[in-house]
């Protein structure tokens, strides 16, 4: 086994991340009809950052018709038995159906990855840890950037912490169902973290306020489940 694959496999079994919830890998397996992740905890799980009426319309509503939709857009494009990694990554060849939805499907996938209830680990470790001194100067830099990035996107999109082609983490921003893998994107780069910054993500329990709710999703942020992330890349 190639020693980074190996790194990564024992590095999220001893995360006790696998089976249970939803796995870093899911989005690399070719597929011919893609399904709907399960959440691994209840909808009310997720309360009081992300209120219950959200979570449920957000996941059972909206990423279930982007995933309707991909498979009706690959469908009428006698598309079969591609991952969902690939077709972001050559999605110019694709329809705009297909960019919409290929994308909201694999962003709410990683956006639900990297989110947990009852987070004790309230900071990352190991390697993740390492690269964001490393990259960014810290916790506290990593928090500003991502933050400022969230809030500043105009109308509809995703904020991202990723790996960019030199190997680095940084920080940016992709509009309406975007994301860094696709060859069309202005940002590149491989994600860890995703923040859904689209009105459907807060607004019932936030209303106007991007902010409040951006200060929220730090405190379920998975730390284990963003270095799993990391550690595939
Ligand atoms: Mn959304």
């Amino acid at each position: 086994m190639e020693r980074r694959i190996f790194l990564r496999n024992s590095a999220i079994a001893a995360a006790g991340i696998g089976l249970a919830g939803i796995t870093p890998l899911y989005a690399s397996t070719p597929a011919t009809e893609f399904t709907l992740p399960a959440l691994p905890y209840p909808y009310n799980a997720y309360e009081p950052y992300i209120d219950e009426l959200t979570m449920s319309i957000h996941h059972g509503k909206h990423h279930q018709a982007y995933v309707d939709n991909l498979n009706k857009a690959l469908a009428e494009a006698g598309v079969t038995g591609e991952s969902l990694e690939n077709i972001c990554r050559n999605v110019s060849r694709y329809s705009p159906a297909v960019r919409n939805n290929a994308g909201g499907h694999y962003n709410h996938s990683l956006f639900w990855s990297v989110i947990k209830p009852n987070q004790k680990l309230k900071m990352p470790t190991g390697m993740l840890s390492a690269a964001i001194e490393k990259d960014l100067g810290g916790l506290g830099k990593l928090r500003e950037q991502l933050s400022k990035a969230a809030f500043s996107v105009f109308g509809s999109g995703w904020a991202w912490l990723v790996v960019n082609d030199a190997g680095r983490l940084e920080v940016g921003t992709t509009p309406n169902q975007d994301n860094p893998l696709m060859d069309i994107s202005e940002f590149r780069g491989k994600p860890v973290l995703a923040i859904d910054v689209w009105e459907h993500a807060y607004y019932l329990k936030y209303q106007n306020r991007r902010p409040r709710y951006i200060e929220s999703w730090w405190n379920l942020i998975d730390w284990q489940a963003a270095e799993g992330h990391y550690r595939k890349l």
